[in-house]
C-alpha cells in the first residue's frame, strides 16, 4: 500500500508541468504556464474508497440524546490499557511499541507497585499492538504473560491482539493547547486594498502616463477597509482572516512591464517597495494611524490580519538600494544583463535575476542584507501586532532568509506571548507540482503552508469546467490531504490576483482554461462582461462547497464571492462592487456565507477525516467525521439532477435547504451541493 502511494506521487510530480513565477513583480505578467499536463494528471480509477457505514457501529442517533458516544473517526479512537511486567532485580522498566507514532523511540516509564511494574497507555482502538520492555535502559525484555510474534526480518515482539473497549477515547491529531489559535480554523480573504473600498478621497493617488486606468490607483484605502470590517461585512460572510496587500510605501512613478510587455503600470499593487520604514506606510492607502485603526477593528471582531510582504526586491528609487548597492545583485552579471526571462533564467537564476530593470533583487547571500531585511519584516509585525505574513514569490529568495525569519519571529515575537501563538507564514509558489510547493513547507523552520495550486487545478477542472470526473477529484484530494506533512496548514483556493476571474471558467462555455492564456489575451481589450446565467454561479457555489468542507485554511479572493467578472491581470482586479449586484451575485454570496457558517460550527469540515461514500463522474458523496461531529456532503456537478447513493439510513437535516431527508438514495439537483447532519 505504501509503495503504491509513493509510485503515484512520483507519477504525479513527473507529469506536472512546472510553472515559472513572475508573481509579484507586477511589472509583467509573463508567467510561462508551461505545457498542459497529460491525461494522467489525475490518477484515475479507484475513486470510491467508501467502506459503508457499519464498521464502527456509528449510526445517526435517531434524535435521542443518550444514543451512545459521540462519533469519532475509527483512526482517532483509543483504549486505555494497562501493561504489567513482573518485578525482578531490574532498577527501571520502559514500555516501548507501536501504540503511538514515536512509541519505539520514546518509551513510557513504568511504575513499581508491589510485585509488578505497571503503565497505563492509550492504544489504538481495534488494532494489533507490538511492544517490548526496555529494562535498566539497555536490555530488551519480553512480556512473559503475552504471546510473541516474529516478523520476516526476524524481529520478535510481544503482540497484543486488537482491543475494542466499550467507551473508546477520541484523540484528535494536531490538537493544540488551550488558548493557542488553530490556523486550521482560519478562512482567509485577500483584500486588494486599492480595489476594495475608498474610504477617504483625500488620499487618492494618480500616476500619469500609465497605459490604462486599470493599472492606476483606484482609491481604495485602509479607511475603506476598516469601514467594511466595522459594518461586519467579513463577519457576516464568515471570514476570520484578512490578507492585505503590501502596506509599505511604494514608488510613485510609472514603470514599463518586463520583457515584451510595453504597457506602463503604477504601484497600486504594492510590489515596488521604496520606503521600508513601518512608521511611514503607503500614503495612497492612508496613514500609519489608519492602518493601526484597521487592525484594531479587525482584532475587535476576532479577525486576524496577514500582511503581504515583498522581500524579493525593492524599487530602484529605494534609499536602502541607493545607499547599500552591495546588498543587491547587480543587474549585470559580467556580459549578462540578468533580467529574469532575458539573459537570466526565471528558474536557474531565480534567486538573483531582476524581474525588470527597476526592481533590484536582494542579495541574501550577504549576511548584513539578510539581517536588515529579516529585521524589517519583524519590525512590521511588531509595529502593527499582526498575526501572520503572506510571503510573495518565495522561490526567489534564499532559504536562509526564510529560516532566519522563522527564528527571529520565535525569539522576538512569540517568546513574549503567553501562551505562545503560532505565527502564520503562508507562501506563494506558483506551481502545479506538489514537490515545488512542499519544499518550503515546514512549520518549525520555514512556512506553515502555501497556496495550494494543485488543488485549485483539480477543483477547476472537475467542478467548474467539467473536464475531469468527480472520481478523479476524490482520488486527487485523498492523496493531496497528507502531501505536505501532518502539521502543515495549506491554503486551498480557486481564484487569485494572477489568474483570470474564475466565474468565466464556470460558464456553460468556459472563456479560457488553465493553459490557453486566453484570460491574458483579453486582459486589456475585449474584456468579458459580467456573466448573467445562473449556471455559472451555481458551479462556482459548488466549488466553494468542496473548498469549505475540506481541510486547510481556504482563501477567498475579493469579489469571487460575487462571481466578479474579469480576464487576466490587470482585468482581474476591478473595483469591488458595493451596489448594483444581480440576484445571481447575492445568491452566490449568501451561499458562501451559509457554507462558512456550516464550516464554523462543524469541526469535521476543518479537521475531520473524509471518507468517500459514493463517487461517479458527476457526483460525490463524502462523510466528514471528527470528535463528536459527523456530516455528509453531496456534490452534483452535472447539468442534470442525479441520484446519489451511500447516505446511511436515518433521518437528516439538510443544512443548505433546511429540509428533512431520509437516508438511502438521495436526489441532488443539477449543479447543487447538499450537506446532511443526522437528526
Ligand atoms: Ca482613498
Ligand atoms: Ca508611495
Amino acid at each position: 500500500m505504501t509503495k503504491l502511494v509513493i509510485v503515484k506521487r512520483q507519477l504525479f510530480a513527473n507529469v506536472l508541468a512546472v510553472l515559472v513565477c513572475a508573481c509579484g513583480s507586477d511589472a509583467s505578467r509573463t508567467v510561462d504556464r508551461g505545457q498542459p499536463p497529460d491525461a494522467s494528471f489525475f490518477n484515475p480509477g479507484n475513486g470510491s474508497g467508501g467502506d459503508g457505514y457499519g464498521s464502527g457501529g456509528q449510526k445517526p442517533d435517531g434524535g435521542t440524546v443518550d444514543a451512545g458516544p459521540p462519533p469519532c473517526p475509527e483512526e482517532w479512537k483509543a483504549c486505555k490499557e494497562a501493561f504489567t511486567y513482573p518485578v525482578g532485580n531490574e532498577t527501571s522498566v520502559e514500555l516501548r511499541g507501536d501504540f503511538r507514532s514515536d512509541g519505539w523511540t520514546n518509551g513510557v516509564a513504568m511504575l513499581k507497585s508491589g510485585n509488578a511494574w505497571t503503565a497505563s497507555v492509550n492504544i489504538p482502538y481495534n488494532k494489533k499492538v507490538l511492544y517490548k520492555f526496555l529494562t535498566n535502559g539497555t536490555t530488551w525484555t519480553f512480556d512473559p504473560a503475552q504471546p510473541t510474534i516474529t516478523d520476516a526480518s526476524n524481529n520478535t515482539n510481544n503482540v497484543r491482539e486488537p482491543v475494542k473497549c466499550a467507551a473508546p477515547l477520541c484523540e484528535e491529531p494536531g490538537a493544540l493547547a488551550a488558548g493557542v489559535y488553530d490556523w486550521r480554523d482560519a478562512v482567509i480573504y485577500f483584500v486588494f486594498v486599492d480595489r476594495f473600498n475608498d474610504g477617504n478621497a483625500a488620499n487618492n493617488c494618480n500616476v500619469s502616463g500609465v497605459s490604462s486606468s486599470l493599472v492606476n490607483y483606484m482609491g481604495g484605502d485602509w479607511a475603506g477597509l476598516k469601514k467594511k470590517i466595522d459594518d461586519s461585512y467579513f463577519s457576516d460572510l464568515g471570514v476570520n482572516t484578512l490578507w492585505i496587500t503590501v502596506p509599505a510605501d511604494n514608488a510613485d512613478e510609472k514603470g514599463k512591464g518586463a520583457g515584451q510587455d510595453n504597457n506602463f503600470y503604477s504601484a497600486y499593487h504594492g510590489y515596488w517597495p521604496k520606503t521600508l520604514d513601518p512608521k511611514s506606510p503607503e500614503s495612497c492607502f492612508g496613514t500609519a494611524a489608519d492602518l493601526k485603526a484597521l487592525i484594531a477593528s479587525a482584532h475587535g471582531k476576532s479577525i486576524k490580519v496577514l500582511f503581504d510582504y515583498a522581500m524579493v526586491h525593492v524599487h530602484k528609487s529605494a534609499q536602502v538600494f541607493t545607499q547599500n548597492p552591495t546588498w543587491f545583485w547587480s543587474q549585470y552579471d559580467g556580459a549578462r544583463n540578468c533580467i529574469c526571462g532575458q539573459d537570466c533564467d526565471w528558474n536557474t537564476d531565480a534567486k538573483r535575476c531582476w524581474f525588470t530593470d527597476y526592481l533590484p533583487h536582494w542579495n541574501y547571500t550577504s549576511a548584513p542584507a539578510r539581517a536588515y531585511s529579516v529585521q524589517n519584516a519583524v519590525d512590521w509585525v511588531t509595529e502593527y501586532g499582526i498575526d501572520g505574513l503572506r510571503l510573495d514569490a518565495i522561490k526567489h529568495v534564499d532559504d536562509q532568509w526564510l529560516t532566519d525569519l522563522r527564528g527571529k519571529l520565535t525569539t522576538d515575537v512569540l517568546a513574549k506571548q503567553s501562551p505562545q501563538q503560532r505565527f502564520f507564514l503562508v507562501g506563494e509558489t506558483f506551481s502545479y507540482a506538489q514537490s515545488d510547493i512542499k519544499y518550503y513547507v515546514d512549520p518549525s523552520a520555514k512556512l506553515d503552508g502555501q497556496f495550494d495550486f494543485p488543488e485549485r487545478l483539480a477543483l477547476v477542472k472537475s467542478v467548474l469546467m467539467r473536464k475531469s470526473d468527480m472520481s478523479e477529484l476524490a482520488t486527487f484530494l485523498d492523496q493531496n490531504d497528507g502531501a505536505y506533512g501532518a502539521n502543515a496548514v495549506m491554503s486551498p483556493f480557486i481564484g487569485n490576483h494572477d489568474l483570470g476571474r474564475v466565474i468565466h471558467m464556470a460558464e456553460d462555455a468556459p472563456l479560457w482554461d488553465e493553459w490557453s492564456n486566453n484570460d491574458k489575451a483579453r486582459a486589456w481589450t475585449n474584456q468579458p462582461t459580467q456573466p448573467t446565467t445562473a449556471s455559472a454561479f451555481e458551479r462556482l457555489a459548488n466549488a466553494y462547497a468542496v473548498l469549505f468542507t475540506n481541510r486547510g485554511a481556504p482563501l477567498l479572493y475579493y469579489g469571487d464571492e460575487l462571481g466578479l467578472a474579469g480576464a487576466g491581470d490587470p482585468d482581474n482586479r476591478r473595483m469591488m462592487p458595493w451596489s448594483g449586484l444581480s440576484a445571481n451575485q447575492t445568491t452566490l454570496r449568501d451561499r458562501v456565507s451559509t457554507l462558512l457558517k456550516i464550516r464554523a460550527s462543524h469541526p469535521a469540515t476543518r479537521r475531520g477525516k473524509r471518507t468517500t461514500m459514493s463517487v461517479t463522474s458527476a457526483t460525490w458523496l463524502y462523510k466528514l467525521s471528527a470528535t463528536g461531529d459527523e456530516l455528509y456532503v453531496a456534490i452534483n456537478r452535472g447539468d442534470v439532477s442525479s441520484t446519489v447513493t451511500g447516505l446511511p439510513s436515518g433521518n437528516y437535516t439538510e443544512l443548505l435547504t433546511n429540509a428533512t431527508v431520509v437516508g438511502g438514495s438521495i436526489t441532488v439537483p443539477a449543479r447543487q451541493a447538499r450537506v446532511y447532519v443526522g437528526k
